[in-house]
């Protein structure tokens, strides 16, 4: 029997130790962070449960309500919003919520009250859940900004000021990738035990990535840096091989998968959809938070994404993210665009 890697085997990173690993190093903390992310791995574990029940426990269906964007909920969705809304209020560590599936924002009883503000969806890319496609919860995590004093202000902070993101995603495996502003580090479920366990340290983004990932069925409306710039991925000009196109329609999923092989994802603005599709506080701040934390970087064909600010809590908008050099093309070409405009 090989000792030494049988020790290596049970000496697991659990995602609690890792983060009090973290907070040991900040001898200021008082563990209201690692409380708050006990509570958030906890609504994980149970959607994670719940989503592989699903078809078995009958839970798939409409529930019969629609959200705030007008789209049909899922039973899951509902079930989801629920636990995290409950797990972080109870965790005593939060004031202000705000969830996709809610239209205001959530005020925590001021007995409850703590001094952290989180953005979520508790569960995207819902429309991918009858067919088994991986889904996945996004958050995003604010410093109150004055304690006795709590407005939406707290939530309408630029993505610069976020302190933590992550998101979960339940698929083959489930999967919990988090960064708290020091790199990225990826845990995977172990369901025996229980526990999200180090499998993924410190993710870096490879720079440049052979792959794109976006929805081609909205070509026609795209702008010209947008159609550019796929047009250079399928026929490059400088002798390098075309790219592989993958998209799963499930931003979780596409992330993910960008993360660990490089590449870029977009979802830009169309001649329909000025302001894109995807939601600034819990979509497109968290994941842009992990891109440049792991080394890549995030655009919205204006400016870094991370340095908007929003003005209500579900805004929209364009976003280019992923491998550094991949960004920085299209950064270019909106660049050229801006300076034909402006000749
Ligand atoms: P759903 O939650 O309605 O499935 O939307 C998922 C999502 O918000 C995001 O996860 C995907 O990246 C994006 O929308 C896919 O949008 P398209 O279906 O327009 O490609």
């Amino acid at each position: 029997m090989d000792h030494a890697e049988d020790a290596h085997r049970t000496d697991l990173m659990t995602i609690t130790r890792h983060v009090l690993n973290e907070q040991s190093r900040n001898p200021e903390s008082r563990g209201d962070f690692t409380i708050l992310l006990s509570h958030i791995v906890f609504g994980c574990k149970f959607v994670a449960s719940a989503v592989n029940k699903a078809g078995l426990a009958k839970l798939i269906g409409l529930a019969g309500e629609t959200n705030v964007q007008g789209e049909e909920q899922k039973k899951l969705d509902v079930l989801s919003n629920e636990v995290f809304i409950k797990a972080l209020v109870s965790s005593g560590r939060t004031c202000v919520l705000v969830s996709e599936e809610d239209e205001e924002a959530t005020f925590v009883d001021p007995k409850l009250r703590g001094k952290y503000c989180v953005c979520f969806d508790p569960l995207d890319g819902s429309s991918n859940i009858d067919c088994g496609v991986s889904i996945g919860t996004i958050f995003g995590i604010y410093m109150i900004k004055d304690k006795d004093n709590v407005t939406l202000e707290d939530v309408l902070q630029p993505g610069k000021n976020m302190l933590a993101a992550g998101y979960c995603m339940y698929g083959s495996s489930c999967t919990l990738v988090l960064s708290t502003g020091s790199g990225v580090n990826g845990f995977t479920l172990d369901p025996s035990l229980g526990e999200f366990i180090l499998t993924h340290p410190d993710i870096k983004i490879p720079k440049k990535g052979k792959i794109y990932s976006v929805n081609e069925g909205n070509a026609r409306n795209w702008d010209t840096p947008t159609a550019t710039f796929v047009e250079k991925c399928k026929y490059p000009k400088d002798g390098s091989p075309p790219r592989s196109l993958r998209y799963i329609g499930s931003m979780v999923a596409d992330i993910h998968r960008t993360l660990l092989y490089g590449g870029i994802f977009l979802y830009p603005a169309d001649g329909k959809n000025p302001n894109g599709k995807l939601r600034v506080l819990y979509e497109v701040f968290p994941m842009s938070f992990l891109m440049e934390q792991a080394g890549g970087q995030s655009f919205t064909g204006k400016e870094r994404a991370l340095d908007l600010v929003p003005t209500k809590i579900h805004d929209r908008s364009p976003i280019f993210l992923g491998s550094y050099d991949d960004v920085e093309e299209i950064k270019a070409l909106y660049a050229e665009q801006a300076k034909s405009s402006s000749d």
